[in-house]
Parts: C-alpha cells; structure tokens; sequence
C-alpha cells in the first residue's frame, strides 16, 4: 500500500451559492494512546479528475451564461477538436474525441466580460467566491484585490470547465509548470497526461509550449480536461503560420492566432510588447544577450523592418479582444537577464519600464494583467526586481522564471532557481515558473518535470510560511507530529511527494514493522534524536522527576549567574539586541 493512498478527493461546500471546491483530503493515523488526528484538507490543483476523451464538466457555463453578456459566435461550430491535420485524423493514434464540442462565447458588442471589470464595478462574481473558499479568505478581499490589479484570476469564458485560481501577493504563492513540445502528437491521452501529471504534484497553472503542426488540436484537448487556467506564448503558433521566418510575421497573423486561442480557452498569454525597437541594442554588450524565444522573435522583427514592435503598437487592440474572452495578459520579459553578468541591466530595467506602461493601459480596458520576470540574478540582487516591479507596476501581480542564483550547475537548474524563487516570492512575487532539472540541456521528460513541479512547490510554500500566510505551517506542524510520533506512513501522506519518500524510506528497511518503529535507519535505534527527546519528555513529564527539574534549573541559575545564556526552561528566546550587549567578538571594536 502507497502513502499517498491516503490520499482522498473531497470538497469544501458554500450551500448559500451552491459552490463546492475540491480538496486534497489527507487522512491520518491516531497519536499513541489512541487520541485521534483530524483529516487535513490541503489545496488541490488535480481537480476531480475526467475522463480525456470526454473532458471535464463546464461548472462555470451557468455563471458566465447567468451573467447575460455574452453571446455564441454565428456560424463557429467547431471542428476543433480534430482539424483534419491530427494524428488521430492521420489513423496514427487510436483514440477520439467523445465529449461536446462546445461553441465559442464571447462579449457582446461593448460588453466587457473580465473579473476585473465585474471587480470594478462592485460586482463578486461565483468566481471570486470559489477562490476565496480555495484560499480560505474574506471575498472581499478577492475582490478588492483584483478590482486594484494587484491579483488576477485568469478565467476565460470559453474554458469553463476550469476551477477559479487567483494570483496575487496577498495570496498564496502559485506555482507555473510549461509542458508540450512533442513534434508529432501521440494520442488524446497522452496529451493530456502531461497536464494531468504537473496538475497532480501542484502545478497551479500550465503554459502549453506546443508546437508542431497538431499544436491547435493538441490544446483543445489540453483545455476540455484542464481545472487549471492554461497559458499559451501566441507568438510561437504565430511564427509555426510563416515557416519559422520571424521578418514574415506580420500583426494580422498574430491577432488571428490570438482570437483563435482566445476562442478554445486559453486563460492567459506571453506578450512580448516590451521588445521596443530602440531597447534592442541595449543588448548589444551582453554576455548572454537575449535569452527569451519571443524576445528574440520580437527583436528579430524590429530590426528586420527598422518598426516598433507590432504588439506594443497595436496594443490597444490586444486589449479590446482580451476584455471580449477575459484573458489576462502575462507582459513578456523578452529582455531578461539570462546569465548572473546580465542581471539587472539597463536593457531589464528599461523593458520594465514599458511593461508598466502596458500594465495602466490594460487596465483602462478592465483586462486583467500580471507582469513576467527574470532570469538569472545573484541572491543580493533579487530582491530590488521585486520591488522595482511591484512599485513601478502598482502592485500588478509578478510572475518569474526562478530566478537562478548562479550559472554554474547545470544539471542542478532546479535548485539555483529555487533559492532565487523562494527570495523573490518572499519579498512579493505571485507566481513562480517551474525551472527543470534539463534547463540549459534538453527537453524534460516525466520525472523532470516531477522533480520541478515539486522544488517549486517547496520554494512556494517556504515563501508563504515567510510571509506569515494564515494556515500556511499547518501542514508543517502536522508532519512534524506525525514525525516525533513515528507515524510514518502519516510522514509520508503529508508529504508534497509521498511515494519518494516512502521508497526512501524503505530502501533501508523495507519490512512492515518498521513502519510504526521508533527510529529509521539513519541514527539507528540508539541514537535516534527523537526518541531519546520522547524518553526525556516522558521522564521529565512525570511528578517524580520534578525534583531533578528543580535541581536542573538551580544549576542553569548559578550559570546564569556567572554571565553565561541558558536556555533550559526559557520562556522566551532573548532577542537578539539583548545577546549582543554581553560581550563583543571579533576584532573591529578592540
Ligand atoms: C516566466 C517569467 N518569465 C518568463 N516566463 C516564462 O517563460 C513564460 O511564462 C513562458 O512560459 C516562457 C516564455 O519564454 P520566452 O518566450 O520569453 O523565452
Ligand atoms: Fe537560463
């Protein structure tokens, strides 16, 4: 039997809106003595789970449709979910589509259909009140949040079928995984597996990367079995459309693409409209010059036809057809630093600077924004991105890719990047894009994208407990217990990864016995340090010893006495002010 058996679908009720939000339940041994420990209820990202070839059930069609503002497109009846160029239409793959073929929806003509509008206007929307049950917060707070642009729930009419998320520095830190890249799609399953598999170790949102010629198909099916908002990088389907030639690009091309997307569901997508002709020699000095794909295809452009970037000039455009679907624009860092000598540079910074132009203007339009991030940036500096950002762009949600604190593990991309994800999502960032362990080498296969869904997670939630999130050490102080106790198999339920730690664990002592003995196998029975703190607590615990703790603390007196700190029996840590004062060390002062 597998830890995360005790692992079990559940939901969280608001009966007054007839909303009900599913939650990871984690079932849990009784403490010894037969005291019972509550289920704990964690935030889940996998949804309730559907069938691929049927997709999920639209929950939120009735709330967009009660709203009354938006319309069916004439005529669209889709054959999207096979557009004739597929594997399956090919007869290379076996399985196909059997659940609806849903009809695009959009505003009416002068409607704007965003959270933010609705926000705005006063207005909390069942979205709102699904994600502040989820976030276990006031609605108010949802609200007011996304109504100022400091938090974004990225929700398109036509993906209804996903559960509200918000992204915000007053929420919990979330968490991006980027899957796709398979030439040739194999199957509707395995499409949407890959999904499935980052939405299962807590991927809050997915970014499809596909390209390829099934890349539209392959979405659609992504989408109609997402819980999570999926984002997209547009540019890429744009320049698949002109044969990977970057100058051919024209904006026409790219606003089909993106009404196409905005049409099958995606919630949110790259924009790279900060690429501005004038900032491209700025990287002409770089050790790495640009890193960004889209940054590169924008600069690539610009330099091409000597124009301004086509999506920084045709932006309000974006806007009015953003506002249509509610999609939320993630501002493209196409200059970001991709080497520690490129950190923080004038050509970063002067992006920045458009990008909280971009930001305002959006925001005119009632079309929600988050603003993306570097890149690779040395720990001292991290922090200064944040909060430039955060006061440049008032406040508008940011979203970053780590960033990695050195350039010289390869291999180990995961880590560099979760230190500089962990400071920067401290110090305010929202959402943190995965970084694999293949970064810099090669394509993430299965467990890489594990391996950075779950470091991600871990740098998330470090970043919650830091920022003193109300519930956040819940978990912590669960497994704690469940660890002091020699619960392992709660141990390992409450883990962000039970079956590596449970095979861990078992690699040294395999046998069942060993899952309720009172040590493992890296002190060994003798010197396991909980186990001798237990005996101390159960000695000291009884009436008895009360003499010895008297003489304990007369002796921790008498040392006290001399000069010296103790802290047996303490109260309260000293802080630290009070330390210092005893005796200076170190030579600056004598
Ligand atoms: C996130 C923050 N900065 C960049 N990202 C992600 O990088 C973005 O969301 C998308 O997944 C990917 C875009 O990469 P390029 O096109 O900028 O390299
Ligand atoms: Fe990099």
């Amino acid at each position: 039997m597998s830890a995360s058996n005790s692992h079990a679908l559940s939901y969280v009720h608001d009966e007054e809106h007839d909303l009900r939000v599913p939650v990871t339940e984690i079932r849990l041994n009784d403490s010894p003595g037969g005291v019972p420990n509550p289920p704990l209820q964690v935030y889940r990202t996998a949804g309730p789970g559907s069938d691929p070839l049927v997709g999920l059930p639209p929950t939120r069609a009735d709330w967009i449709a009660a709203r009354g503002d938006v319309e069916h497109y004439p005529g669209r009846e889709r054959d999207l979910l096979d557009d004739g160029r597929s594997a399956v239409r090919r007869g290379e793959a076996s399985q196909e589509w059997k659940g609806p073929r849903p009809v695009p929806v959009r505003a009416k003509t002068g409607r704007t259909v965003t959270q933010m509008h609705y926000a705005r206007a006063g207005i909390i929307t069942q979205e709102m009140r699904f994600v502040a049950l989820r976030e276990n917060c006031d609605v108010e707070l949802v609200r007011s949040e996304v109504a100022a642009g400091r938090a974004i729930i990225p929700a398109n009419v036509n993906h209804p079928e996903s559960e509200p998320m918000i992204i915000g520095n007053s929420f919990l830190v979330k968490i991006n995984a980027n899957i796709g890249n398979s030439a040739v799609t194999s199957s509707i399953v395995e499409e949407v597996d890959k999904m499935r598999w980052a939405t299962r170790w807590g991927a809050d949102t997915v970014m499809d990367l596909s390209t390829g010629e099934d890349i539209h198909t392959t979405r659609e099916w992504i989408i109609r079995n997402s819980p999570v908002p999926i984002g997209t990088v547009p540019i890429y389907q744009a320049l698949e459309k002109v044969a990977g030639q970057a100058d051919a690009l024209t904006w026409e091309i790219f606003r089909d693409t993106v009404i196409e997307q905005c049409e099958q569901g995606v919630d949110y997508m790259t924009i790279h409209a900060g690429v501005l002709l004038r900032y491209v020699p700025l990287t002409a000095e770089r050790l790495t010059g640009i890193v960004s794909r889209g940054g590169s295809i924008m600069a690539g452009w610009c330099l091409a036809h000597h124009e301004e970037n086509f999506l920084y000039t045709h932006f309000d455009e974006l806007c009015e057809i953003f506002a249509r679907y509610d999609v939320a624009f993630s501002l493209g860092d196409g200059l970001r630093p991709g080497s520690i000598a490129d950190a923080n540079d004038a050509a970063q910074y002067a992006e920045l600077d458009t990008l909280a132009e971009l930001t305002t203007r959006a925001w005119a339009h009632d079309v929600q924004v988050m603003v993306e991030g570097p890149g690779h940036i040395p720990i001292h500096r991290v922090r200064e991105n944040v909060e430039r950002q955060q006061k440049l762009c008032h406040g508008a949600p940011f979203y970053t890719l780590g960033p990695l604190v050195t350039d010289i593990a390869p291999g180990y991309d995961h880590i560099t990047s979760a230190i500089g994800a962990t400071e920067i999502a401290r110090h305010g960032t929202a959402m943190l894009c995965y970084v694999t362990p293949k970064e810099h080498l090669g394509l993430p296969n299965r467990d890489d994208v594990k391996t950075g869904v779950i470091t991600y997670k871990i740098a998330a939630h470090a970043a919650d407990i830091a920022k003193g999130h109300p519930g956040a050490v819940e978990r912590d102080d669960a497994l704690s217990k469940a660890r002091f106790e020699f619960r392992w198999r709660d141990q390992f339920a409450l883990s962000l990864d039970p079956d590596t730690a449970e095979q861990f664990h078992d690699e040294t002592l395999p046998a069942e016995p060993a899952k309720t003995a009172h040590f493992c196998s890296m002190c060994g029975p003798k010197f396991c340090s909980m186990r001798i703190s237990q005996d101390i607590r159960t000695r000291f615990g009884d009436a008895a010893d009360q003499a010895a703790v008297a003489g304990m603390q007369h002796m921790s007196d008498q040392f006290r006495a001399a000069g010296s700190t103790v802290y047996l029996n303490a109260p309260t840590v000293p802080a630290l002010e009070d330390v210092a004062g005893h005796e200076s060390i170190g030579a600056e002062t004598g």
